[in-house]
């Protein structure tokens, strides 16, 4: 084979394997990246991260259905972009969950359930759980179904 022979079709290798390099790498734009914009909704970042989590507590006696108090305050109400980040802090002796009414789900932050990913919040523990949709949610603790609370989400006006 003469030189330039060589160099010709080594030319056309690279050639080759620079449009199957293209080629991969927009079928992996479209198909992985393009894909995954679309299921993540854009979130703003004072949304998905807000300056001043709001705390709640699950009361001392939560467990007994005769305690004055369960989560408290029974109803908390935040603003997007404030204060949308709850905190559950147990108080209790006894382990609690947070736990979503209607099967609730964020876009962030998903299923509105300790249970999906904490577990029980052991005493002294605690849960957190950004909202990012305006709504009210209800909420209960599945051992003790008599712990009932509510959450409002609304947008900041200020
Ligand atoms: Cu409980």
């Amino acid at each position: 084979m003469e030189r330039s022979q060589q160099f010709s079709s080594i030319g056309g290798l690279t050639i080759i394997f620079f449009i199957i390099a293209i080629t991969i790498s927009l079928a992996f734009y479209q198909f992985v990246f393009l894909k995954e914009l679309n299921l993540k909704p854009s979130i703003p970042e004072e949304i998905a991260n807000p300056p001043q989590p709001l705390t709640l507590t699950i009361a001392e006696g939560a467990s007994l259905p005769t305690n004055p108090i369960f989560f408290d305050p029974i109803q908390a109400r935040a603003a997007l972009g404030v204060d949308n980040k709850l905190i559950w802090e147990n108080h209790d002796a006894t382990a609690h969950t947070v736990t979503t009414d209607n099967d609730y789900e964020d876009p962030l932050s998903g299923k509105f359930d300790s249970m999906d990913t904490i577990g029980l919040v052991p005493p002294g523990g605690t849960f957190e759980f950004v909202f990012t949709e305006e709504g009210e949610y209800p909420y209960h603790c599945e051992p003790h179904p008599w712990m009932t609370g509510t959450v409002t989400i609304v947008e900041n006006f200020s």
